[in-house]
């Protein structure tokens, strides 16, 4: 049998980690031949609700899983871990804006990055879902000088996936027949989905459907989607963020269909005329645990005038975090 890798979560007794444990459990991410080893990171006050989902866990009686590990120590649940979900950080509340939120979350990700550092395996691979999600994963990678900059990701398939759903219900699709949607960017209301390439069923959206929709309701409606989420629900979005993160990295573990592209928040090298050392979500094909950015895709006005903006607000957030970047 193939042997386990190991897989670790961090607030894993939060509201994503409670709808993600279980899929990866079941074989959703890594493939029903795949068994793991969980390693679940939370605070000492999480400890006793990640004792309960523990319970859980084990009361599926998943086949593929073949350990679960829980520990308040980040040195702990980051030992030997090849694949790494950073989940847990602390939510923004009414008092805060974004820059408290960056302020607070940045010191978790320092002290997470230099733990996956000096205990995860040779080949870790980590996505950063807290957020700000690509702030935090660009304090992570600079936190953990030997691993390579390009393992950090940041999740912006959520955004991708809410796209393809919005783009499938106009044109009376299925999400599974729309393709090449990129997501470009920060994980925040000013990433841009981008429309220019994508296909529903195989033909261009652009012929499908209006530039006034797409630049106007279409993008709207993604960029404001958590927020109509906690609005309707009561609670920010839970089980499709897990589904994303699962998605995420099933793509990167497997592949993406030929012909489609992906979204993931990467180190900028300069890529599209980002500036260097920013984590940026890009359109990429990816498989095997890598990545590549896809090359000399078109961008007209609207969508320049959109990126330069994500970009300038990324430029911000690094600025806020400065300090923390070594
Ligand atoms: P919850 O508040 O339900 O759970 C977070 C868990 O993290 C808690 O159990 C908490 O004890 C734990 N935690 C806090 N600090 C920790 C630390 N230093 N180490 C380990 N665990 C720690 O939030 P949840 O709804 O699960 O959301 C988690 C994060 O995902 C939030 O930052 C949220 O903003 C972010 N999201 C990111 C999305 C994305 O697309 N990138 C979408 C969904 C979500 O908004």
């Amino acid at each position: 049998m193939t042997a386990p890798i190991r897989v670790s979560v961090t607030g894993a007794a939060g509201n994503i980690g409670y709808a993600l444990l279980f899929r990866l459990a079941s074989g959703d991410c890594y493939g029903k031949n795949q068994p793991i080893i969980l390693q679940l990171l939370e605070i000492a006050p999480g400890m006793k609700a990640l004792e309960g989902v523990v319970m859980e866990l084990l009361d599926s009686a998943f086949p593929l899983l073949h350990g679960v590990e829980i520990s308040d120590d980040a040195n702990k649940a980051f030992a030997g871990v090849n694949q790494a979900f950073l989940v847990g950080s602390r939510p923004r509340t009414k008092d805060m804006n974004r820059a408290d939120l960056i302020s607070a979350n940045g010191p978790i990700f320092t002290g997470q990055g230099k733990a996956l550092n000096d205990n995860a395996a040779s080949d870790v691979r980590a996505l950063v879902v807290g957020n700000p999600c690509n702030t935090n994963a660009l304090i992570a990678a600079h936190s953990a000088p030997d691993i390579p900059k390009d393992r950090f990701h940041a999740m912006t398939r959520l955004d991708e996936n809410r796209a393809k759903a919005q783009l499938a219900k106009k044109l009376g699709a299925l999400p599974g027949e729309v393709a090449r949607v990129g997501i470009w960017g920060n994980h925040s209301d000013t990433m841009f989905p981008d429309y220019a390439n994508a296909t529903v069923r195989g033909k261009a959206v652009t012929e499908q459907v209006g530039e006034e929709w797409l630049q106007g309701e279409f993008l709207k409606t993604v960029a404001t989607r958590g927020k109509a989420i906690i609005e309707a629900r009561g609670a920010s979005s839970a089980a499709s963020a897990a589904s994303a993160a699962i998605d995420h990295m099933a793509t990167l573990w497997h592949g993406n269909a030929p012909g489609d592209f992906t979204s993931m928040g990467v180190w900028s090298n300069g890529e599209y005329g980002v500036p260097k050392g920013l984590i940026f979500s890009y359109p990429v094909t990816s498989g095997g645990g890598n990545f590549n950015i896809v090359p000399g895709l078109e961008h007209g006005e609207f969508a320049k005038a959109r990126i330069a903006a994500t970009t300038a607000e990324l430029l911000s957030e690094r600025e806020t975090v400065k300090d923390l970047l070594k």
